[in-house]
């Protein structure tokens, strides 16, 4: 027998698998930081499609892949509000089950940016069986919604063309800004590093990790891969890792007793905003 759409609304195996190539979307996108926008505002422009915890699914089809978007963040308010302007409306025109998920690092200490992400990873997980996870910067916006948010057969590298550096891929091995590993090859190179205190180096080391386990970094084209990012000073906790070139030669030798497998942080509060899932975490830092 058919399975036909429970109370919740949850759409049922009846429904056809979504498109490859989602129909609406709208190529090039006009984006714009220098406007003053509020989270209500966001609210009011894409809150009726959503569902509490900034999740949603198509209704017409059965979307391909449920996504986990994790954003590591401590007090980036207003990007976070430009960043959820834009892309819940991309999101939706993709077709993607997904959730967006805010982990913000609690207190003063140093930013721990790819243990921020493993604990998304890690959280996500435990609301809802996502098979990919999407891990972006808070000020990264996509310029074409043919940059699809979803995961391939390789780790892919979303963030190929960014206004900062004139559209171009600064080096080959780039793998920091925005990008996507299944859970599968998320498991394989057991997740980031945790170990990456302060600014630089744990997006290479993701890097070195994909590479030792034989997989492939995969990318849009640099049209599609356009990206704006929004300016912003350096912040304040998060100076460059002076130990981080010496890290990156230890990757190999670290990689399988620093990561997933040896996760240590305390949850400290769960909110549910309509559009995302706000988790403050206690990432254990120096003070
Ligand atoms: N972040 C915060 N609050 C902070 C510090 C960082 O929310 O106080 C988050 C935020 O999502 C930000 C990201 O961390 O976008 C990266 O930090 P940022 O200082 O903006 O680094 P950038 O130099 O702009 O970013 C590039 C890459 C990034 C990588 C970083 C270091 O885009 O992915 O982590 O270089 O290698």
């Amino acid at each position: 027998p058919e399975e036909s759409a429970g109370p919740t609304g949850r759409p049922g195996k009846s429904l056809d698998p979504c498109a490859d190539v989602p129909p609406n979307l709208q190529g090039v996108l006009q984006v714009e930081f220098r406007t003053n926008r509020t989270l209500q505002d966001v609210r009011n422009h894409v809150g009726p499609f959503l569902q509490q915890g900034g999740r949603y699914r198509p209704t017409s089809c059965r979307a391909k892949q449920k996504v986990a978007v994790i954003i590591p963040f401590r007090n980036r308010y207003e990007h976070l509000t430009h960043w959820l302007y834009y892309l819940h409306p991309v999101l939706m025109r993709q077709q993607l089950d997904y959730g967006v998920y805010v982990i913000n690092q609690d207190g003063d200490g140093v930013f721990n940016r790819a243990k921020l992400m493993n604990i998304g990873f890690v959280e996500a997980l435990k609301e809802y069986d996502y098979d990919c996870f999407v891990f972006s910067d808070v000020d990264l916006v996509p310029i074409d919604d043919r940059n699809l948010y979803r995961c391939s057969d390789h780790p892919r590298h979303l963030s190929v063309a960014v206004d900062k550096f004139n559209f171009i891929l600064p080096y080959a091995t780039i793998f920091g800004g925005v990008s996507a590993l299944s859970e599968q090859q998320f498991l394989k190179v057991n997740g980031f590093s945790n170990t990456f205190w302060g600014w630089g180096g744990e997006d290479d080391d993701m890097s070195q990790r994909i590479s030792y386990r034989r997989m492939f970094i995969s990318r849009p084209d640099s049209v599609t891969g356009r990206y704006k990012m929004i300016k912003h000073k350096r912040d304040s906790h998060n100076d460059p890792n002076p130990r981080r070139i010496q890290k990156l030669r230890e990757t190999y030798s670290n990689m399988d007793k620093d990561g997933l497998n040896s996760l240590n942080y305390t949850v400290r509060e769960i909110r549910k905003d309509l559009l995302y899932t706000f988790v403050t975490v206690d990432v254990q830092a120096d003070v």
